[in-house]
């Protein structure tokens, strides 16, 4: 019998657009209307990349995040809650552009060779979705992709796309030594909870904490977790919570309108003296606001949450004296993209001594630099990061033993930022509470952790050209290898103004080419900006 009939009798209901699709720095993200054998393809690679971790679980995450509402993309997610493997997303492609039936065999055929996978095993994928119109028909081709090739799929329904990573870690490592939680909602709550009260209980509450949700999935996620903590210990105020209107989802709101708009979210009256963050539309990005006392927007965005975490843990492993078995200290580091405000960079360089990587755009580049480090912090400029800890450092925290009472007080407080925070992927929720857990612990307002450095001007603009693919990002996205020649006009406008930062490249979620540019004004930072969107056109 043909071991892929049924592959290509199901593949026949979900055609192929003749389109060419890329897996980006985000997964494969379009138009919904764009993805349905996009999605059932993904299916047959998530039971083939089980099938090539001896039947272990694989996930998948259906959603579009920060862009707009009729957007819809997908991501792999591997068995401990990584992204997916390099050479598997030239699979997902390979896949996913397959033109015939035969095609579509020939692909799959080739990665059982290179992988060397034994169809027989067993396999196992989850998914969740995001709050998105478009999400539960794109589950169900999933789902036909996952049974074209025997694997058994659950469905965890509405998630927040860190839930999905927290779920597929804890369903393969339960009853090991490295058991994350329970593979559940319910268990996710209660592990961020459980973890936050160790140290914020016996402290001073802050003020309420004003969320918008972008009217996403971040809402409900958010209620439940604030239920689990109790309102005495956190209390939030949750603005944007609208999931059920269509149209709404990230429409002027959200941390990644806030970022780029430099402005509130339409509709909310931000008040002196109150505290807020925006979450997007799946709740793996955060950033915080308030206004000044005359009123002023003022954005703590990614590049101070990685200062404020960094410098904070530097402090207790100070505070704690921990270092590794031989007495070596332990290493922290931090990773930022080309999209960190240089004023964050010289920071972390200068004041708090910490060392800085660079790595390209996309959170899978940062993550693995991250695991470079015993703590390692990353974060990009527009809030999705978090920080991963070593097995060394947990290890540190573990077994020093802490001669005086501050220094067991560290040492505590350490390991409960183990567990607070994702090791597997940024999180809204968990680095929310990071924040706050630092903020409790130094009893700081937002204006006084933005104190410690000032932005310079910054400016993000999207230029839509012919095909994007012509621009060739290199050194961390920093310079464009091609088109031959724009390097040197860009470098050319650049040398003219003060602290004049400027780079282009294209983005991998989106039909557009960014430009971001910096400066010591606002209105040299805004020439500069017009000026190479100019240069590129
Ligand atoms: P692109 O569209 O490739 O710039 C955007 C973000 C990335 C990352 C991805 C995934 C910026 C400038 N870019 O990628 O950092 O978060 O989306 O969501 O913020
Ligand atoms: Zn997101």
């Amino acid at each position: 019998a043909n071991t892929f009939a049924l592959v290509v009798e199901s593949s026949a209901k979900h055609p192929r657009p003749d389109q060419q699709f890329t897996y980006g720095t985000a997964g494969f993200r379009m138009k919904a209307d764009l993805l349905d054998s996009v999605i059932f393809r993904v299916g047959l690679l998530a039971v083939l990349r089980s099938k090539s971790h001896r039947g272990k679980t694989v996930g998948v995450m259906i959603t579009a995040s920060h862009n707009p509402e009729h957007d819809n993309g997908v991501k792999l997610v591997e068995p401990l809650g990584e992204m997916l493997a390099q050479a598997w997303e030239t699979y997902a492609m390979d896949l996913a552009n397959a033109a015939t039936p035969d095609a579509l065999v020939a692909a799959l055929n080739k990665i059982i060779a290179a992988e060397n996978i034994d169809l027989a095993q067993h396999a196992a994928v989850v998914v969740a979705r995001d709050t998105r119109p478009s999400g539960p028909a794109l589950v169900a081709s999933l789902v036909d992709g996952v049974k074209a090739l025997a694997g058994v799929i659950t469905d965890f329904g509405v998630m927040t796309t860190p839930q999905l990573h927290y779920v597929t870690r804890c369903i393969n490592t339960k009853g090991t030594p490295d058991a994350y939680g329970e593979p559940t909602a319910a268990g996710y709550y209660k592990k961020l909870a459980d973890a936050y009260l160790k140290i914020a209980k016996g402290r001073k509450p802050l003020s309420a904490l004003h969320v918008d949700a972008a009217n996403g999935v971040g809402a409900p996620a958010l209620r439940e977790l604030a239920a689990t903590i109790g309102d005495q210990h956190l209390g939030v105020v949750i603005a944007n919570d609208d999931i059920a209107t269509r149209g709404k989802l990230n429409h002027n709101c959200g941390a990644d309108f806030v970022k780029i708009s430099q402005k509130a979210p339409e509709g909310i009256d931000l008040k002196p003296g109150q505290r807020w963050c925006s979450l997007d539309g799946d709740a793996d990005r955060i950033v915080f606001y308030y206004a000044d006392a005359s009123g002023k927007f003022k954005l703590l965005d990614g590049d101070k949450i990685a200062t404020l975490a960094a410098g904070y843990i530097m402090s207790l492993i100070r505070e704690a004296k921990a270092t590794h078995a031989d007495g070596t200290p332990l290493k922290v580091g931090l990773v930022q993209t080309a999209y960190a405000n240089g004023s964050s960079t010289a920071y972390v360089r200068d004041t708090l001594k910490v060392p800085v990587v660079f790595t390209p755009t996309g959170v899978k580049h940062l993550h693995h630099e991250a695991e470079h480090f015993d703590v390692g912090v990353y974060f990009e400029a527009n809030g999705h990061g978090t920080v991963l800890f070593s097995k060394a450092a947990v290890k540190a925290f573990e077994a020093t033993a802490g001669k005086s009472e501050s220094e067991r007080a560290a040492l505590e407080a350490l390991r409960t930022l183990s567990d607070l925070i994702n090791q597997t992927v940024g999180d809204a929720l968990s680095d929310m509470l990071m924040v706050e857990v630092v903020l409790l612990g130094t009893q700081q307002t937002l204006e006084a952790w933005d104190a410690g450095y000032t932005d310079l001007p910054s400016r993000q603009e999207k230029v839509k050209v012919q095909n994007r693919a012509l621009f060739v990002p290199i050194k961390a996205d920093t310079e464009l290898a091609e088109p031959a020649g724009l390097q040197d006009k860009i470098n050319e406008q650049v040398a003219k103004f003060r602290k004049g930062r400027c780079f282009v490249r294209p983005s991998g979620t989106e039909d557009i080419v960014r430009v971001y540019a910096e400066a010591e004004t606002v209105q040299e930072t805004e020439d500069l900006a017009y000026t190479v969107c100019g240069i590129v056109f």
